[in-house]
């Protein structure tokens, strides 16, 4: 195989999980703005999931996150998803909408808050064994605003104990991935802040628990890619949830901040052998304003990007600029890659898997943005808390 060949079977193998949330409606706390057409039922974001998978070629799975996507009967949502052409992903859980979550959830000083918490993810387990899903995704609004709130050490300890049980309960071929953010909605300590709180919780628990690296939750100016590197040296990296940042936790469109830090990344990923179904590349967004399933296409558009960049680096001469301590012609190897236009070469993969080569023009084209807006009257536009 030649290396351009190489490089278009990696393209085509590639699998980005879209988030259920996304394909609903969302804002900040000042405000969520309505659009026409919104899913009202799981049933109807898995349809919108689809035409995703449909135009890309490489969305086949869709993450669910309870209660917003509860339903009756979870083995029927995933023959849905299958007579549609995609399937369910990673479980996402929700400790955080809950008038009992007030001082936190698995973390609270109370114990029958916390009994509630572990509950509601040993319940999270049971719909990964209906659904099929590998992955329980776990992030905690847990923390404190005002030093001495609370005592952080006993926090940790409560956290170990929660994470503990749920580990237990896990099944075969299941696995927990832990996600760290830095701050908010707690302001002063947050439970799991960081990379390393997380990690070392994951390697306490045993292998079945991975830490997972959301892109908006770090301070300005952290070096991503090194978290990357380092968590894959360890077997630890469960996965990403993509999305850029400006300031905070933004949750906008994957590449659109910061292409070149996303390009950093998925180099990282190639190097360390990441480029594999052990680690989930899932988005973790939001389209406050724009088009939601356009804005979906957009950043699996931009994944698919970073990632052909990073396959195109030409490793030999890099590391044997390296070895030379040619720091310039080092420099310069990795930034050839960054500026190559690759648009032309994934149009070409993207015919080559009988897809038209402008998945978003071929969307825009199909009618499905026009249907769901005639047929979508009445019911309950989905959005956060449904
Ligand atoms: C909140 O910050 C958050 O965006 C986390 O990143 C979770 O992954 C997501 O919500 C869904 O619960
Ligand atoms: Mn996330």
């Amino acid at each position: 195989m030649t290396e351009l060949a190489a490089v278009k079977a990696a393209l085509k193998t590639q699998a980005v999980e879209t988030p259920s949330w996304a394909y609903g409606n969302s804002g900040t706390r000042f405000k969520v703005f309505a659009q026409a057409g919104v899913p009202r039922t799981p049933f109807e974001k898995l349809d919108d999931a689809a035409k995703v998978h449909e135009f890309t070629g490489v969305a086949p799975t869709v993450a669910l996150h309870i209660p917003w996507d509860r339903v009756e009967d979870y083995a029927a949502l995933a023959r849905h998803a299958g007579e549609r052409g995609v399937k369910l992903g990673a479980i996402n859980s929700n400790t955080f909408q809950d008038d009992d979550y007030k001082l936190g959830s698995v973390c609270h000083p109370d114990a029958a808050v916390r009994r509630k918490a572990v509950d509601h993810l040993l319940e999270c387990v049971d719909i990964m064994d209906a659904t099929g899903s590998r992955d329980l995704k776990l992030w905690f609004a847990d923390g404190t605003n005002y030093p001495g709130q609370d005592d952080v050490r006993a926090r940790q300890d409560r956290l170990a104990q929660a994470l503990a049980e749920v580990y237990g309960r896990l099944g075969d071929g299941q696995r927990m991935l832990l996600e760290y953010k830095l701050f908010e909605p707690a302001f002063y300590t947050t439970d799991v802040p960081d990379w390393g709180t997380a990690y070392a919780h994951c390697l306490r628990l045993g292998p079945k628990a991975q830490v997972v690296v959301d892109t908006g939750h770090h301070a300005p100016g952290t070096n991503i890619e090194f978290i990357v590197a380092t968590l894959l040296r360890e077997g630890r990296l469960g996965g990403f949830d993509f999305n850029s940042r400006f300031y905070a936790d933004d949750d906008l469109m994957v590449g659109a901040a910061d292409p070149f830090q996303l390009f950093r990344i998925m180099y990282e990923v190639v190097r360390g052998g990441g480029f594999t179904s052990e680690v989930a590349f899932m988005l973790d967004q939001c389209h406050n304003i724009e088009a939601k399933i356009p804005a979906i296409i957009r950043s699996v558009m931009n994944v698919q990007e970073a990632t052909a960049k990073a396959l195109l680096v030409d490793r030999e001469a890099l590391a044997a600029a390296q070895r030379a301590g040619d720091v310039l012609e080092a420099n310069a190897v990795l930034m050839d890659a960054y500026h190559t236009d690759v648009r032309p070469l994934l149009r070409e993969v993207r015919e080559e898997m009988g897809l038209d080569p402008d998945p978003i023009a071929a969307y825009r084209a199909c009618g499905w943005a026009e249907k769901i807006v005639a047929e979508r009257v009445g019911g309950r536009q989905a959005g956060w808390g449904a």
